[in-house]
């Protein structure tokens, strides 16, 4: 369906007192599926009273954007940003020692090497999909979030206790990792990337213009150590995935089985698959040295169907790979055909043992045009996104296997209009085994008019659909910039971060070894130590004051500041901006930080607080004096 028919826009329907009878009429359903009218008789459901705390986290990726954000549901309301791949002009992030740490330490060698060729520690950009929490158990433990950077094969973990990053790595061998999720059971474990382009392996220049030998590889991460565990090669591109609640599978949509590389060749064959690894039995090949090395990680050969690897054929293209909570049932979303593929998952032993692997498939429901992923409400409702619909399906699992047996029953509940192609959606604990259906968010790709017009370039519109009664009902739009990929809806007792950090924390280590060799209470100092044309500055701040006022170098030393921030108060953040130097950074209550810059501008130079702090904030500040050379 088109959002504008006869030149009418939706908005100009509803506008009109024939509204309801005319988009009836476009929708061309019963006007009973349409949701949009009930929304404003509902619309008190997401309203969250000022002073009053929401009662989800969630988690949004931002694609290209490279961060991660925080949002309170069902308000909508922002609540943090925590930057992973970007750069932050706020908290310092890519310029401060402890970030820069965190996104080097994980790079592979030659790419620090050509990363320095363009005078560069590290990349500037990353392109952030998709975001999910540690497991214990099949449910959210609140310990970690992973979230893969599509753009430069990197894979981040952020620190749930200070939601901030504390470890990124490049994945080697493959390119553009996509797919991304965490080990459900027994716990987290591994985190399954997907490497999404083919490519050579190894890529080094001997095989470029001949696509027969490129691959696509599938990697198992332990998020406890951020190591690479293994890689399995496949055939087709993978795409999305997922993991089953007993910890013996992970599943991947592949596209492009063709293995092409024009759109033409891509989307040639009827049918794609899902690739499913068994993790039991990939375990005891690394074990049994069924692997070849490259770049220092243990690579197994899934390519064929066999002990490792089954591949499951489902229509052209599919995209969402999502496990439902009952355990058994996993959608594998048709992206180019209009229906959904539910595989049995206890049925995999048998795939494993011989039997032919359609034989897992016990649903196919016809739900839609462009279905691309879908989400639960642990009452056995499955709700899928329909991209060139825009339009989200409420359907039954159990009533689309018996429709899938021949009985005739329509496994679709409901239909409604959201505004506009969504992609995906996600409910309220809904990919846990305590997914409570009370809230579906879907992330819709365009807002197009649904609010004031910014510009050529629009918002994307996360719209909050209410699933707690009989109906779906839309309760609220939220504009977000570029680009959320995905989120999830953490319940918010699970998640516990500190208000103040511990000085034992290991994220300013250099900074505690550093200040312990020249002699210095890192709390406490205020403190200047020369060591050739390096100068080490130490300082501490308790509002309204650094604890030192000034200090001088001389130009051309390479000088670096430590701030620990003494304070010990919630929401006591204060920050270190030195005027003309690019320097900027986050000093978090009890936290310490630094950055390091060439002191080369003869002159005096004020840094100043930038955090607002204190009812002198403004006063707190200091010089820095540059000694020109003679
Ligand atoms: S993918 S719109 Cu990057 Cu998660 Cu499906
Ligand atoms: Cu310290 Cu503002």
């Amino acid at each position: 369906m088109s959002d504008t028919q006869n030149g009418m826009t939706r908005r100009g329907l509803f506008k009109g007192s024939a509204g309801v009878a005319a988009l009836a009429s476009i929708t061309g359903g019963s006007l009973g599926l349409v949701g949009a009218p009930r929304a404003a008789a509902a619309a008190g459901s997401v309203e969250v009273a000022p002073g009053e705390l929401d009662s989800y986290y969630g988690f949004w990726s931002s694609g290209q954007s490279g961060e991660v954000r925080i949002i309170g549901v069902p308000s909508m309301r922002e609540l943090m940003r925590i930057p992973v791949f970007n750069r932050c002009s706020a908290t310092g992030w890519g310029s401060t020692r402890e970030s820069l740490k965190i996104l080097t330490e994980g790079l592979m060698p030659e790419t620090k090497d050509f990363l320095a060729k363009s005078g560069k520690l590290t990349y500037d950009n990353g392109d952030l999909h998709h975001p999910h929490m540690s497991f214990t158990d099949g449910t959210y433990d609140g310990r970690y979030l992973f979230a893969n950077d599509k753009a430069n094969t990197r894979v981040a973990r952020i620190r749930c206790d200070i939601m901030k990053t504390d470890k990124i790595i490049e994945i080697p061998n493959t390119s553009d990792i996509h797919g991304l999720r965490p080990q459900k059971y027994p716990r987290t474990g591994y985190v399954f990337a997907n490497g999404e382009h083919r490519v050579p392996l190894p890529n080094d220049g001997v095989v470029l213009d001949d696509p027969s030998k490129y691959v696509s590889i599938f990697t198992a991460i332990d998020g406890n150590t951020m190591e690479i565990a293994w890689q399995v090669i496949v055939d087709g591109n993978l795409d999305n995935c997922d993991a089953d609640y007993d910890g013996l599978y992970a599943f991947s949509t592949c596209y492009n089985s063709e293995n092409g590389v024009t759109l033409a060749d891509m989307t040639a064959n009827e049918q794609d698959w899902v690739v499913v690894f068994d993790i039991k039995a990939i375990e005891a090949g690394v074990a049994a040295g069924d692997y070849k090395e490259y770049n220092g990680v243990k690579v197994l050969d899934g390519r064929k169907a066999g002990k490792y690897t089954q591949y499951i054929p489902v229509s052209n293209s599919p995209h969402g790979c999502n496990m439902a909570p009952d355990k058994r049932h996993l959608c594998i979303n048709g992206k180019l055909s209009p229906t959904v593929t539910v595989v049995d998952v206890t049925k995999l032993p048998e795939v494993f043992a011989g039997a032919e692997p359609r034989s897992a498939v016990v649903a196919e429901p016809q739900l839609g045009l462009g279905p691309l992923h879908t989400a639960f409400d642990g009452k056995g409702n499955a709700f899928t996104t329909l991209f060139l619909d825009s339009q989200m399906v409420k359907w039954s699992l159990e009533d689309a296997v018996r429709a899938f047996n021949g009985e005739d029953v329509d496994p679709i509940v409901e239909k409604i209009d959201v505004h506009y192609q969504p992609g995906h959606n996600h409910t309220t604990m809904g990919e846990t085994l305590e997914a409570d259906g009370k809230f579906l968010i879907s992330l819709n790709k365009f807002s197009k008019d649904r609010f004031l017009n910014v510009g050529p370039l629009k918002p994307e519109n996360d719209q909050v659909i209410d699933i707690s009664g009989e109906r779906m009902a839309l309760v609220h739009d939220g504009p977000t910039f570029a680009e959320p990929h995905d989120c999830i809806l953490v319940r918010a007792d699970k998640v516990n971060p500190a208000s103040v950090y511990d000085r034992g924390d290991p994220l300013w280590e250099e900074a505690r070894i550093q200040a312990e060799k020249d002699g210095v209470d890192l709390d406490w100092g205020a403190d200047v130590i020369r060591d050739g044309n390096k100068v080490r500055v130490y300082m501490h701040s308790v509002a309204p004051a650094f604890s030192l006022e000034q200090f001088e170098v001389t130009q051309g030393d390479e000088v670096t500041i430590y701030v620990t921030n003494m304070d010990d108060v919630d929401d006591l953040t204060h920050g270190f901006t030195l005027g003309n130097h690019g320097v900027a950074m986050e000093v978090g209550p009890q936290a310490t930080a630094s950055i390091t810059f060439t002191a080369d501008r003869p002159g005096v130079h004020w840094y100043y607080c930038q955090w607002f702090c204190h009812a002198l904030h403004m006063e707190m500040r200091g010089r820095m004096l540059v000694k020109p050379v003679a």
